[in-house]
């Protein structure tokens, strides 16, 4: 997959009354490289329109498109790839699906880290490191020192994500990430595009 460091996920709850598609647009300015869809509550038809939308967004802008969990809307819309967490369809399945799409899977310990990249992952994702409102059913905080083990053990790219801001990313960074996946952080954000371009000012350091 392409280089990456910064990557935005959708969450219209913190947005209230704003246009996602503004909204994403304005991450992409700001600099970000991959956008996902993640929307837990919309009913397929409505899923498919936003998936669509992005994609025309991404596609305009030269940014990799990824959704959450469903496959075959990302097919649909030919995404460049699908989010999976570790109780979705195994990786071997969504792999004879998606061809070489990109796959991307979530861990929060290092085995299951390991277990991703030995069967296939193209990234995964790594936390939540700090604590998140975001995601419901999440797990306790792993806290840096899990990207501190997966900087050490893993050599597929790896994003940080889970409660990160502008004021904690520097631990993020200190220990090992050099990629970070940002949802409240980034929409939630009164100033989109600057906030994007502060995060990349730090990454880029
Ligand atoms: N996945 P925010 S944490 C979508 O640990 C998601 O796998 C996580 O949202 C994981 O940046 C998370 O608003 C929520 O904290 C991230």
């Amino acid at each position: 997959m392409k280089e990456f460091r910064l990557y935005a996920i959708t969450g219209e709850q913190f947005h209230p009354g704003r246009d996602m598609i503004e909204v994403m647009e304005e991450a992409i300015l700001g600099g970000v490289d991959i956008i996902q869809l993640r929307d837990k509550t919309s009913g397929k038809p409505e899923l498919l329109q936003k998936a669509k939308a992005l994609r025309e967004l991404t596609r305009k802008h030269g940014v990799t498109f990824i959704v959450n969990d469903h496959i075959d809307v990302a097919m649909e819309v030919d995404a460049d790839g699908i989010h999976l967490g570790q109780d979705d369809v195994p990786l071997h399945e969504a792999r004879r699906i998606v061809g070489d799409k990109i796959i991307g899977i979530s861990t929060h310990k290092l085995e299951e880290a390991l277990q991703a990249e030995r069967d296939g992952a193209d990234y995964i994702g790594v936390g939540p490191v700090f604590a998140t409102k975001t995601k419901v059913d999440v797990v306790d905080p792993v806290g840096v020192s899990y990207v501190r083990d997966v900087a050490a053990n893993i050599r597929i790219p790896f994003v940080a994500i889970g409660g990160i801001k502008l004021g904690n990313v520097d631990e993020v960074l200190a220990a090992g990430a050099t990629r970070i996946c940002v949802v409240s952080g980034i929409v939630g954000s009164s100033d989109v595009r600057g906030t994007c371009e502060a995060f990349l000012g730090k990454l880029n350091k």
